[in-house]
């Protein structure tokens, strides 16, 4: 069977999340290179990908996907093994568990983390401007009461969903990865159990491949 092709460039956060749970799962596949300089995402062969005009996109077979998490949960249904189930669907309280921290994930954790991104990287780096101290403030603010509720959850449990590694862990790595090489990294040190949690998943081989590769281009 042809690998499956995610169409993303390095450095996307969202195709990230994508190849970390690729790399989870141990699945055979292509990533395919987008050029966002040369506005390649907004093109019609990418837009009949993903009408929205963003990465990642994934290909298998008849089938083509946008959406992070949607993605990423479809690879870890298809390429779920007794070694890498990261859903949990054959218990539904534990399943049910992975999605409430998924939805944190989402509507929480990676509304304020994408603000201070924006502001400390794609800002800077990708279009030369000046970073909003003000914005990185407001939101740094916002962002340790969410922290004091992961502080809270993972001096219950070792990972968010539980005892067990899941896919909500997994999709805070893009964002996380680059917030702690920001100045503001010290907000995980002030909470303990957040700062062992992020450890043990730097820690994970997924994370130093994908991270390597964000890093390269
Ligand atoms: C967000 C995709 C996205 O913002 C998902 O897949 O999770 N909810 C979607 N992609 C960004 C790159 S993020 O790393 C993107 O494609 N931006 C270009 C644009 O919006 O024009």
């Amino acid at each position: 069977m042809a690998p499956v092709k995610v169409y993303a460039p390095n450095m996307s956060t969202a195709a990230a999340r994508v190849l970390l749970c690729l790399e989870e799962v141990g699945a055979e596949y292509e990533q395919v290179p987008i050029n966002f300089a040369t506005g390649e995402h907004k093109s019609p062969a990418h837009l009949a990908r993903n009408p929205f005009g963003q990465v990642p996109a994934l290909e298998d077979g008849d089938l083509m996907l946008f959406e992070s998490r949607a993605i990423g949960r479809y690879v870890l249904r298809k390429f779920k093994s007794p070694g890498a189930d990261l859903l949990h669907e054959d218990n539904l309280a534990e399943s049910a568990m992975v999605n409430v921290w998924l939805e944190v994930e989402a509507q929480q954790y990676d509304k304020v983390m994408s603000l201070i991104f924006y502001q400390l990287i794609v800002i800077p780096v990708f279009y030369g401007g000046k970073t909003d101290e003000k914005v990185v403030a407001e939101n740094l603010e916002k962002l340790c009461k969410v922290l004091d509720v992961y502080e809270a959850r993972l001096s219950k449990s070792k990972y968010l969903a539980g005892d067990f590694l899941s896919f909500a862990d997994i999709s805070h790595i893009p964002l996380t990865h680059f917030f702690m090489s920001s100045p503001h990294a010290s907000v995980f040190d002030a909470r303990p159990h957040v700062k062992a949690w992020w450890e043990s998943l730097a820690s994970r081989p997924s994370y130093k491949k994908v991270t390597a590769a964000m890093s390269s281009k």
